[in-house]
């Protein structure tokens, strides 16, 4: 049964008058349709409709729930866009949409889909293409220009070729390159968030000065000169980030202070990466490391000035750098960016901007036979 409250995952429509005639057919729309066809779908020869080009008519069988079948000609319009033909009795038609309302479809009348399908699932090309103008750095521009051009349109023509020439492997390795990479490649749009907390006076604000390139925070020797988040935009390797200075991070008394921290510890649960920065020449407690555990944090030993080389602890793992000469500091800039993107090779980056074709394409790789 449908749930009233539970958004469609994709819409279906009859597009054939009701009422007994010799062919029914349905349009279904949405890129999560496939999945579910898929699951009820047999084709004749085995291979799952996904594994068909699209505009390819495909012949099969449609399990129903109860465990019949119905015989059904079945084609992918376009990347999003499925028909669906089965023969013109009432029954037939009513099982079959039976299972699409039971796994996320939304049954409408045939013009609100043609709305929908204008409006709303547009093909991956075309939102790339809109995206295009969000794109804050040359890196995401570029990128986002590739994909409207056609890149994975022409990826998924190549892996259509290796399927017919039953080159597997070959076509699983092109799709596993872009597996996953939807969760880093939003943040070619919207900024990675980089936290920097600490104790009061470990140097937080004066590394994110350091950071950025310029004096967007206040530095002062006293402890509690930061009290709100200080937000400052950059770009590292094309990537858009926002670095925030928080507040140190301490049993403060003070009211305002305490707000400062208690800010800075949901930032904390927010963050991408958070940049937990240590006086060097104060010691460092093991309480401490266990507390960070819990987020995606990297170290940084600060004031490395202070301390000689030979006594910077190695025992912890961190990243030794001095906000007040600058020293570490583009090195410090590459691990961020490589602890936010591993493997990151911006000449040739393979990545989505989009979840939906990021899961359509994991689902893929799985119809793929091992070899
Ligand atoms: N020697 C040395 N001093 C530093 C370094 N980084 C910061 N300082 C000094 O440490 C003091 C505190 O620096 P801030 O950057 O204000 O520290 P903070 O962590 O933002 O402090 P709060 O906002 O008060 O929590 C200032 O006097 C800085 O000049 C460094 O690398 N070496
Ligand atoms: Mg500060």
């Amino acid at each position: 049964m449908t749930d009233e409250n539970r958004p469609a995952l994709f819409h279906f429509a009859q597009v054939t008058p009701v009422g007994r005639s010799a062919i029914a057919s349905l349009v279904v729309n949405g890129m999560q349709a496939l999945s579910v066809v898929d699951q009820f779908f047999q084709p004749i020869g085995g291979a799952p409709l996904s594994g068909f080009p699209v505009r390819r008519i495909v012949f099969g069988k449609w399990g129903h729930l109860d465990g019949t079948f119905e015989e059904v000609v079945v084609a992918r319009t376009t990347e999003a866009d499925i028909e669906i033909h089965c023969h013109g009795g009432v029954s037939a038609i009513q099982a079959v949409t039976t299972t699409l309302l039971q796994h996320g479809g939304q049954l409408v009348a045939w013009q609100e889909l043609e709305k929908l399908g204008l409006e709303g699932e547009l093909p991956y090309w075309k939102k790339v293409e809109q995206l295009v103008p969000y794109t804050t750095t040359m890196l995401g521009t570029r990128i986002a220009m590739q994909h409207a051009a056609g890149e994975i349109e022409q990826l998924l023509e190549q892996v259509e070729q290796l399927r017919a020439q039953r080159e597997f492997s070959q076509a699983k390795n092109l799709l596993t390159a872009y597996c996953h990479t939807s969760q880093y490649g939003k943040h070619l749009i919207e900024p990675w968030s980089v936290v920097i907390a600490g104790r009061p006076n470990a140097g937080k604000s004066s590394l994110i000065n350091q950071l950025v390139g310029y004096e967007r925070a206040i530095v002062n020797r006293q402890a509690g000169t930061t009290r709100d988040l200080l937000r400052a935009p950059t770009v590292i390797e094309g990537w858009p980030v926002e670095f925030i200075d928080t507040a140190g991070l301490h049993d403060g008394n003070d009211a305002i202070e305490i707000a400062g921290i208690e800010l800075a510890k949901s930032q904390l649960a927010k963050a991408n990466l958070v940049l937990w920065v240590h006086d060097l020449s104060t010691p460092w407690d093991k309480e401490l490391q266990q507390a960070l555990d819990q987020y995606p944090v990297l170290v940084v030993g600060n004031k490395s000035d202070l301390v000689a080389t030979s006594q910077i602890a190695t025992s912890w793992n961190h990243i030794s750098v001095s906000a007040q000469s600058g020293a570490g500091i583009d090195q410090l800039l590459l691990t961020i960016i490589s602890t936010l993107v591993p493997s990151f090779d911006a000449d040739d980056l393979k990545v989505l901007f989009c979840e939906e074709l990021d899961q359509q394409i994991q689902h893929w790789v799985k119809t793929l036979p091992d070899v």
